[in-house]
Protein backbone atom coordinates (compact mmCIF):
# COMPACT_ATOMS: atom_id res chain seq x y z
CA UNK A 1 0.00 0.00 0.00
CA UNK A 2 1.55 3.33 -1.15
CA UNK A 3 0.54 6.50 0.73
CA UNK A 4 1.40 9.99 -0.52
CA UNK A 5 3.58 11.91 2.37
CA UNK A 6 3.26 15.62 2.02
CA UNK A 7 6.01 17.53 3.16
CA UNK A 8 6.79 21.46 3.77
CA UNK A 9 10.12 22.68 4.02
CA UNK A 10 11.09 25.02 6.40
CA UNK A 11 14.09 26.39 5.78
CA UNK A 12 16.73 26.98 1.92
CA UNK A 13 19.95 26.47 3.45
CA UNK A 14 22.77 24.05 3.99
CA UNK A 15 20.44 21.25 6.06
CA UNK A 16 17.48 21.97 3.93
CA UNK A 17 19.49 20.84 0.84
CA UNK A 18 20.56 17.78 2.83
CA UNK A 19 17.10 16.59 4.03
CA UNK A 20 15.68 17.87 0.18
CA UNK A 21 17.99 15.29 -0.86
CA UNK A 22 17.11 12.43 1.65
CA UNK A 23 13.57 12.74 0.75
CA UNK A 24 13.83 12.57 -2.75
CA UNK A 25 16.38 9.46 -2.46
CA UNK A 26 15.03 7.22 0.33
CA UNK A 27 12.31 5.12 -1.47
CA UNK A 28 14.90 4.68 -4.03
CA UNK A 29 16.65 2.25 -1.70
CA UNK A 30 14.49 2.00 1.37
CA UNK A 31 11.34 0.86 -0.16
CA UNK A 32 8.67 2.28 2.56
CA UNK A 33 4.71 2.84 2.29
CA UNK A 34 4.78 6.46 2.43
CA UNK A 35 5.92 8.66 -0.69
CA UNK A 36 7.50 11.34 0.26
CA UNK A 37 6.40 14.40 -2.08
CA UNK A 38 7.57 17.73 -1.84
CA UNK A 39 4.61 19.60 -1.42
CA UNK A 40 6.44 23.18 -0.61
CA UNK A 41 9.34 24.92 0.64
CA UNK A 42 9.72 28.33 3.47
CA UNK A 43 12.07 31.07 2.99
CA UNK A 44 12.02 34.51 3.90
CA UNK A 45 10.87 37.27 1.53
CA UNK A 46 14.84 39.36 1.40
CA UNK A 47 16.19 35.73 0.09
CA UNK A 48 13.22 35.09 -2.17
CA UNK A 49 16.11 34.85 -5.28
CA UNK A 50 17.46 31.89 -3.35
CA UNK A 51 14.22 30.36 -2.47
CA UNK A 52 13.35 30.06 -5.84
CA UNK A 53 16.33 28.55 -7.02
CA UNK A 54 15.63 26.21 -4.33
CA UNK A 55 12.50 25.20 -5.14
CA UNK A 56 13.68 24.81 -8.56
CA UNK A 57 16.66 22.44 -7.79
CA UNK A 58 14.87 20.34 -5.69
CA UNK A 59 11.37 20.34 -7.65
CA UNK A 60 9.47 21.47 -4.78
CA UNK A 61 5.63 22.36 -5.86
CA UNK A 62 5.41 25.60 -4.48
CA UNK A 63 7.01 28.31 -1.86
CA UNK A 64 5.84 30.65 0.78
CA UNK A 65 7.40 33.66 2.24
CA UNK A 66 5.66 33.21 5.41
CA UNK A 67 6.14 30.18 7.11
CA UNK A 68 2.98 29.97 9.69
CA UNK A 69 1.17 29.72 6.01
CA UNK A 70 2.83 27.10 4.87
CA UNK A 71 2.73 24.96 8.34
CA UNK A 72 -1.06 25.55 8.21
CA UNK A 73 -1.67 24.29 5.07
CA UNK A 74 -4.53 21.63 4.45
CA UNK A 75 -1.93 19.97 1.96
CA UNK A 76 0.78 19.32 4.00
CA UNK A 77 1.21 16.37 6.43
CA UNK A 78 4.87 16.52 7.48
CA UNK A 79 6.74 19.34 8.66
CA UNK A 80 10.75 19.50 8.49
CA UNK A 81 12.37 22.53 10.45
CA UNK A 82 15.50 23.56 8.77
CA UNK A 83 15.75 27.21 9.79
CA UNK A 84 18.24 28.50 12.00
CA UNK A 85 18.06 27.37 15.98
CA UNK A 86 16.23 30.67 17.24
CA UNK A 87 13.09 30.00 14.88
CA UNK A 88 13.05 26.19 15.73
CA UNK A 89 10.58 26.30 19.09
CA UNK A 90 7.79 28.23 17.17
CA UNK A 91 8.16 26.35 14.08
CA UNK A 92 7.70 23.03 16.21
CA UNK A 93 4.88 23.57 18.22
CA UNK A 94 3.03 25.59 15.42
CA UNK A 95 3.08 22.35 13.19
CA UNK A 96 2.51 20.01 16.14
CA UNK A 97 -1.01 21.99 17.03
CA UNK A 98 -2.17 21.74 13.65
CA UNK A 99 -1.34 18.06 13.90
CA UNK A 100 1.43 17.62 11.43
CA UNK A 101 4.31 15.27 11.64
CA UNK A 102 7.26 16.79 12.53
CA UNK A 103 11.08 16.96 11.67
CA UNK A 104 13.48 19.12 13.23
CA UNK A 105 17.19 19.84 12.60
CA UNK A 106 19.61 19.71 15.50
CA UNK A 107 19.97 21.10 17.94
CA UNK A 108 16.51 21.17 18.54
CA UNK A 109 16.69 24.58 20.36
CA UNK A 110 18.38 27.22 21.61
CA UNK A 111 18.10 26.39 25.52
CA UNK A 112 16.46 23.66 27.37
CA UNK A 113 13.45 25.52 28.40
CA UNK A 114 12.26 25.67 24.84
CA UNK A 115 12.93 22.24 24.17
CA UNK A 116 10.58 21.58 27.28
CA UNK A 117 7.76 23.35 25.60
CA UNK A 118 8.58 21.24 22.14
CA UNK A 119 8.48 18.26 23.79
CA UNK A 120 4.92 19.33 25.34
CA UNK A 121 3.75 20.61 22.54
CA UNK A 122 4.45 16.89 19.92
CA UNK A 123 3.44 14.89 23.37
CA UNK A 124 0.22 17.19 24.12
CA UNK A 125 -0.44 16.63 19.99
CA UNK A 126 0.63 13.06 19.80
CA UNK A 127 2.27 13.92 16.14
CA UNK A 128 4.94 11.52 15.41
CA UNK A 129 8.28 13.26 15.58
CA UNK A 130 11.80 13.39 15.26
CA UNK A 131 15.41 15.28 15.24
CA UNK A 132 17.74 14.87 13.11
CA UNK A 133 21.15 13.67 14.99
CA UNK A 134 22.33 12.56 11.54
CA UNK A 135 25.91 11.04 12.51
CA UNK A 136 24.50 7.98 14.77
CA UNK A 137 23.48 6.60 11.07
CA UNK A 138 26.93 6.53 9.88
CA UNK A 139 27.20 2.69 9.27
CA UNK A 140 30.49 2.62 11.11
CA UNK A 141 28.97 4.63 13.88
CA UNK A 142 25.85 2.33 13.84
CA UNK A 143 28.31 -0.26 13.94
CA UNK A 144 30.31 0.68 16.84
CA UNK A 145 27.40 0.20 19.06
CA UNK A 146 26.17 -2.46 17.78
CA UNK A 147 29.89 -4.14 18.72
CA UNK A 148 29.65 -2.48 22.57
CA UNK A 149 25.74 -3.76 23.02
CA UNK A 150 26.63 -7.52 21.75
CA UNK A 151 29.73 -7.01 24.75
CA UNK A 152 32.55 -7.03 22.23
CA UNK A 153 33.97 -3.99 24.22
CA UNK A 154 33.31 -5.52 27.61
CA UNK A 155 33.31 -3.33 30.71
CA UNK A 156 33.98 0.41 29.78
CA UNK A 157 36.69 2.12 31.44
CA UNK A 158 37.25 5.89 28.76
CA UNK A 159 35.16 7.51 25.89
CA UNK A 160 37.08 10.12 24.02
CA UNK A 161 35.02 12.21 21.30
CA UNK A 162 36.51 15.23 19.24
CA UNK A 163 34.43 17.61 16.83
CA UNK A 164 37.04 20.01 14.96
CA UNK A 165 36.60 22.72 12.48
CA UNK A 166 38.35 25.31 11.49
CA UNK A 167 36.28 27.68 9.48
CA UNK A 168 35.75 30.82 12.01
CA UNK A 169 39.57 31.58 12.46
CA UNK A 170 40.10 34.79 11.43
CA UNK A 171 38.80 38.29 12.68
CA UNK A 172 37.56 39.57 9.44
CA UNK A 173 34.89 35.94 9.54
CA UNK A 174 31.38 38.07 9.95
CA UNK A 175 28.94 36.88 12.70
CA UNK A 176 25.50 37.07 11.41
CA UNK A 177 24.03 36.21 7.81
CA UNK A 178 23.10 33.59 5.62
CA UNK A 179 25.87 31.15 6.12
CA UNK A 180 27.71 32.48 9.50
CA UNK A 181 24.38 32.69 11.42
CA UNK A 182 25.95 30.07 13.41
CA UNK A 183 28.51 32.74 14.61
CA UNK A 184 25.47 35.18 15.95
CA UNK A 185 24.44 33.73 19.70
CA UNK A 186 21.01 35.57 18.94
CA UNK A 187 20.25 33.38 15.94
CA UNK A 188 22.24 30.21 17.19
CA UNK A 189 21.90 29.85 21.30
CA UNK A 190 25.34 28.94 21.32
CA UNK A 191 28.95 27.87 19.72
CA UNK A 192 30.51 24.70 19.23
CA UNK A 193 28.42 23.09 22.35
CA UNK A 194 24.97 23.62 21.03
CA UNK A 195 26.43 22.67 17.00
CA UNK A 196 29.13 20.24 17.20
CA UNK A 197 29.28 18.48 21.12
CA UNK A 198 25.45 18.14 20.58
CA UNK A 199 26.51 15.80 17.87
CA UNK A 200 29.21 13.91 20.39
CA UNK A 201 27.05 13.98 23.21
CA UNK A 202 24.11 12.42 21.62
CA UNK A 203 26.06 9.60 20.03
CA UNK A 204 28.02 9.20 23.22
CA UNK A 205 24.81 9.15 25.60
CA UNK A 206 23.20 6.21 23.04
CA UNK A 207 26.65 4.22 23.14
CA UNK A 208 27.14 4.74 27.09
CA UNK A 209 24.31 5.43 28.88
CA UNK A 210 23.50 8.90 30.80
CA UNK A 211 26.51 11.33 31.76
CA UNK A 212 26.23 11.97 35.36
CA UNK A 213 28.56 14.68 35.96
CA UNK A 214 30.79 17.30 33.53
CA UNK A 215 33.08 19.81 33.98
CA UNK A 216 33.95 22.12 31.65
CA UNK A 217 35.84 25.27 29.83
CA UNK A 218 34.50 27.08 27.18
CA UNK A 219 36.45 29.79 25.06
CA UNK A 220 35.92 32.86 22.81
CA UNK A 221 39.19 33.57 21.05
CA UNK A 222 37.99 36.58 19.01
CA UNK A 223 35.45 38.81 21.11
CA UNK A 224 33.92 41.31 18.34
CA UNK A 225 33.63 40.63 15.11
CA UNK A 226 31.67 42.87 12.41
CA UNK A 227 28.16 42.06 12.10
CA UNK A 228 26.35 40.75 8.77
CA UNK A 229 23.23 42.31 9.05
CA UNK A 230 23.71 45.64 10.58
CA UNK A 231 27.30 46.15 8.91
CA UNK A 232 28.41 47.28 13.06
CA UNK A 233 31.27 45.24 15.21
CA UNK A 234 29.26 43.68 18.25
CA UNK A 235 30.46 41.41 21.02
CA UNK A 236 30.75 38.00 20.07
CA UNK A 237 28.59 35.53 22.47
CA UNK A 238 28.65 32.23 21.44
CA UNK A 239 31.76 29.95 22.45
CA UNK A 240 34.35 28.99 19.78
CA UNK A 241 36.15 25.86 21.63
CA UNK A 242 34.96 24.13 24.68
CA UNK A 243 35.79 20.81 25.88
CA UNK A 244 34.53 19.12 29.46
CA UNK A 245 34.88 16.05 31.68
CA UNK A 246 32.06 13.60 31.84
CA UNK A 247 31.36 10.73 34.14
CA UNK A 248 29.36 7.95 33.05
CA UNK A 249 26.49 6.43 35.16
CA UNK A 250 28.41 3.31 34.08
CA UNK A 251 31.45 4.62 35.63
CA UNK A 252 33.15 5.41 32.40
CA UNK A 253 35.61 8.42 32.32
CA UNK A 254 34.61 10.64 29.18
CA UNK A 255 36.51 13.65 27.49
CA UNK A 256 35.31 15.76 25.18
CA UNK A 257 36.56 18.64 22.82
CA UNK A 258 35.62 20.78 20.32
CA UNK A 259 36.71 23.94 18.81
CA UNK A 260 36.55 25.93 15.00
CA UNK A 261 39.96 27.03 15.45
CA UNK A 262 41.53 23.91 14.71
CA UNK A 263 43.53 24.62 11.76
CA UNK A 264 43.16 22.27 8.45
CA UNK A 265 40.56 19.90 10.77
CA UNK A 266 37.37 20.86 8.26
CA UNK A 267 34.53 18.39 10.33
CA UNK A 268 37.03 15.94 12.24
CA UNK A 269 34.73 14.07 14.42
CA UNK A 270 36.18 11.27 15.99
CA UNK A 271 35.29 8.47 19.10
CA UNK A 272 37.48 5.51 20.86
CA UNK A 273 36.11 3.52 23.37
CA UNK A 274 38.54 1.85 25.59
CA UNK A 275 37.34 -1.40 27.55
CA UNK A 276 38.28 -4.35 29.25
CA UNK A 277 37.57 -6.76 26.24
CA UNK A 278 38.82 -4.56 23.63
CA UNK A 279 38.50 -1.20 21.44
CA UNK A 280 37.46 0.95 19.25
CA UNK A 281 38.08 3.94 17.13
CA UNK A 282 35.60 5.90 14.60
CA UNK A 283 37.33 8.98 12.45
CA UNK A 284 34.20 10.79 10.50
CA UNK A 285 37.27 12.03 7.83
CA UNK A 286 37.45 7.69 7.66
CA UNK A 287 33.78 7.44 7.41
CA UNK A 288 33.67 3.57 6.40
CA UNK A 289 36.24 2.06 8.54
CA UNK A 290 35.76 1.27 12.03
CA UNK A 291 38.74 0.62 13.87
CA UNK A 292 38.54 -2.72 16.51
CA UNK A 293 40.97 -3.89 19.37
CA UNK A 294 40.06 -7.58 20.33
CA UNK A 295 41.57 -8.44 23.51
CA UNK A 296 39.38 -11.07 24.93
CA UNK A 297 36.53 -13.25 22.98
CA UNK A 298 33.25 -11.59 24.08
CA UNK A 299 32.00 -15.44 24.60
CA UNK A 300 34.18 -17.21 26.75
CA UNK A 301 36.15 -14.60 27.67
CA UNK A 302 39.47 -15.69 26.82
CA UNK A 303 41.83 -14.09 25.71
CA UNK A 304 42.72 -13.44 21.80
CA UNK A 305 46.10 -15.01 20.93
CA UNK A 306 49.39 -12.37 21.14
CA UNK A 307 50.68 -13.46 18.20
CA UNK A 308 46.90 -12.49 16.24
CA UNK A 309 46.33 -9.03 18.42
CA UNK A 310 46.18 -5.61 16.69
CA UNK A 311 43.64 -2.88 15.36
CA UNK A 312 41.59 -4.18 12.58
CA UNK A 313 40.24 -2.02 10.32
CA UNK A 314 36.96 -2.96 9.17
CA UNK A 315 35.84 -1.23 5.84
CA UNK A 316 31.78 -1.22 6.82
CA UNK A 317 30.51 -1.57 3.27
CA UNK A 318 29.70 -5.67 3.50
CA UNK A 319 25.78 -6.63 3.67
CA UNK A 320 25.76 -7.24 6.78
CA UNK A 321 27.31 -4.02 8.13
CA UNK A 322 24.26 -1.67 9.60
CA UNK A 323 22.39 -0.03 6.30
CA UNK A 324 24.65 -1.42 3.70
CA UNK A 325 22.66 -4.23 2.18
CA UNK A 326 20.26 -1.29 0.53
CA UNK A 327 23.41 0.46 -1.40
CA UNK A 328 25.73 -0.93 -3.64
CA UNK A 329 28.02 -4.01 -3.31
CA UNK A 330 31.01 -4.66 -0.55
CA UNK A 331 33.44 -2.46 -0.92
CA UNK A 332 31.51 0.40 -2.46
CA UNK A 333 31.40 3.16 -0.04
CA UNK A 334 28.77 6.04 0.68
CA UNK A 335 28.58 9.40 2.27
CA UNK A 336 27.68 12.45 3.97
CA UNK A 337 24.12 12.32 2.74
CA UNK A 338 23.04 8.77 3.09
CA UNK A 339 23.19 9.88 6.88
CA UNK A 340 19.80 11.64 6.38
CA UNK A 341 17.97 8.93 4.19
CA UNK A 342 19.04 6.37 6.52
CA UNK A 343 17.64 8.78 9.04
CA UNK A 344 14.15 9.25 7.17
CA UNK A 345 13.89 5.47 6.29
CA UNK A 346 14.45 4.43 9.81
CA UNK A 347 11.63 7.51 10.88
CA UNK A 348 9.04 6.51 8.12
CA UNK A 349 10.01 2.34 9.27
CA UNK A 350 8.26 3.96 12.85
CA UNK A 351 5.26 5.33 11.30
CA UNK A 352 4.60 1.98 9.39
CA UNK A 353 4.76 -0.28 12.45
CA UNK A 354 8.51 -0.38 12.81
CA UNK A 355 10.73 0.38 16.24
CA UNK A 356 10.17 3.41 17.57
CA UNK A 357 12.26 6.14 16.05
CA UNK A 358 15.04 7.52 18.23
CA UNK A 359 15.87 10.36 19.10
CA UNK A 360 12.03 12.12 18.92
CA UNK A 361 12.55 15.57 20.37
CA UNK A 362 11.78 13.97 24.29
CA UNK A 363 15.41 12.27 23.48
CA UNK A 364 17.07 15.07 22.12
CA UNK A 365 15.87 17.25 24.96
CA UNK A 366 18.57 15.65 27.11
CA UNK A 367 21.25 16.64 24.89
CA UNK A 368 19.91 20.15 24.97
CA UNK A 369 19.85 20.12 28.89
CA UNK A 370 23.43 18.23 28.87
CA UNK A 371 24.83 21.58 26.41
CA UNK A 372 23.21 22.96 28.96
CA UNK A 373 25.10 22.09 31.97
CA UNK A 374 28.39 21.67 30.31
CA UNK A 375 27.75 25.48 29.58
CA UNK A 376 26.82 26.43 33.18
CA UNK A 377 30.12 24.55 34.18
CA UNK A 378 32.34 26.28 32.35
CA UNK A 379 30.98 29.44 33.85
CA UNK A 380 30.87 27.95 37.53
CA UNK A 381 34.48 26.37 36.62
CA UNK A 382 33.00 23.37 38.48
CA UNK A 383 31.84 20.29 38.43
CA UNK A 384 27.96 20.14 37.60
CA UNK A 385 25.07 16.90 38.16
CA UNK A 386 23.32 16.46 35.11
C1 LIG B 1 28.61 23.33 11.20
O1 LIG B 1 29.57 23.78 10.36
C2 LIG B 1 27.97 22.07 10.69
O2 LIG B 1 27.34 22.34 9.48
C3 LIG B 1 26.94 21.58 11.70
O3 LIG B 1 25.90 22.51 11.88
C4 LIG B 1 26.41 20.24 11.27
O4 LIG B 1 25.50 19.73 12.22
C5 LIG B 1 27.59 19.30 11.11
O5 LIG B 1 27.13 18.05 10.76
C6 LIG B 1 28.55 19.83 10.07
O6 LIG B 1 28.97 21.09 10.50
Amino acid sequence: MSKELRIAMLGCGFMGRTHSNAWLQVNHFFPREHKPVLKGCYGRQEDLKKLKDFQAKWGYESLETDWRKLVERDDIDLVDVCTPNFMHKDCVIAAAEAGKIVVCEKPMAMNSAEAQQMVDAVEKAGVANMVSFNYRRVPAISLFKQLVDEGRVGRPFHYRAVYNQDYTIGQDVPQGGMSLWRLDSKVAGSGVTGDLLAHSIDTAEWINGPIKRVVAHAETFIKERKHADTGKVEKVGIDDACMFLAIFENGSLGTFESTRYARGRKNYSTMEMNGERGGLYFDLEDPHILQFFRYADPETGKKIEDHLTGWQRIHVTNFEHPYMKNWWVPGCTIGYEHTFIHGFADFLASLEGGPAFQPNMRTAMRTQQVCERVLESAKQGAWIDI
